[in-house]
């Protein structure tokens, strides 16, 4: 079966006033059991779109999946990307505001900042070093649309892969001086130590994955923007998060970065 404009149409909708209400609604899938991934991306790309068409602004991409883990605790062997967006970009000294979320997680992620364009079905991870001007400490927030964050592989791509916050922490290090592979975080939640990890558990290593990523891009004749912001996926499992928690991640070479819930 494939999508009809129609279809495609009443689920961007379905998916936006999710978001945009705060309320879980059952997974895509459930009414549309062969949507292909290639039609959840075009999907993704629709309500990306819309957004944009309200005032919002393209800022980069996220990648998801990207932990050996979580790809077997999904049954899938790959990962995702998704669209980071202007009002998506959240503040150490600014708490987030819980009530505009439906059931928020919080990712230590490592972010890249791009000094040039980078498109192409080839790419290596060393050619995304080389376009990277900074990377950064980083946690994301994601916040699945969908009700007890139970979905399958395509219904998290046109999800946008449950993008929702990302704050960035503000020491900026040349990817030169730092071995993303080996650099380590802890994540602790209300004092407590939550989860670690390292840059080893994304994909073998952050750049990898973001090489990975520009190809898939790529082969949709897309890619990375000078300026962009991309989140490589999470170092270790999302943690819940609710008014009044207070979220710090410590990396080894990265700095720190940290987040409040309100
Ligand atoms: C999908 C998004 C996962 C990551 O870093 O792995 C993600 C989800 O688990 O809801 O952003
Ligand atoms: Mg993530």
């Amino acid at each position: 079966m494939s999508i009809t404009q129609d279809m495609a149409q009443d689920i961007v909708t379905y998916l936006y006033e999710a978001e945009k209400e705060c309320k879980e609604v059952t997974k895509v899938t459930d009414r549309y059991p062969d949507l292909q991934i290639e039609e959840a991306y075009n999907l993704q790309d629709q309500l990306i779109e819309r957004k944009i068409q309200d005032g919002n602004r393209r800022i980069g991409i996220k990648l998801g999946l990207t932990s050996e883990a979580k790809q077997k605790m999904m049954g899938v062997h790959e990962a995702i990307y998704g669209t980071l967006l202007h009002d998506m970009l959240a503040y150490e000294w600014e708490p987030i505001d819980c009530s505009q979320l439906i059931h928020p997680k919080a990712e230590p992620e490592i972010a890249f900042f791009m000094a040039e364009d980078l498109q192409g079905t080839n790419v290596t991870a060393e050619d995304v070093l080389q376009a990277t001007q900074f990377v950064a400490a980083a946690i994301e927030i994601i916040d699945s649309r969908y009700e007890n964050f139970r979905f399958t592989l395509t219904d998290v791509v046109a999800d946008n892969c449950s993008s929702a916050r990302f704050v960035i922490g503000s020491k900026m290090v040349s990817p030169q001086e730092l071995n993303l592979v080996t650099e380590g975080m802890v994540m602790s939640k209300n004092g407590e130590i939550a989860a670690t990890g390292t840059g080893a558990a994304v994909l073998g290593n952050p750049a990898t994955a973001v090489a990975w990523a520009v190809n898939k891009l790529g082969e949709r004749g897309a890619g990375l923007k000078k300026g962009d912001i991309v989140l490589a996926g999470a170092m270790s499992e999302a943690i819940a998060i609710g008014p009044g928690d207070h979220v710090l991640v410590q990396f080894d070479g990265l700095g720190s970065v940290s987040l409040t819930g309100k």
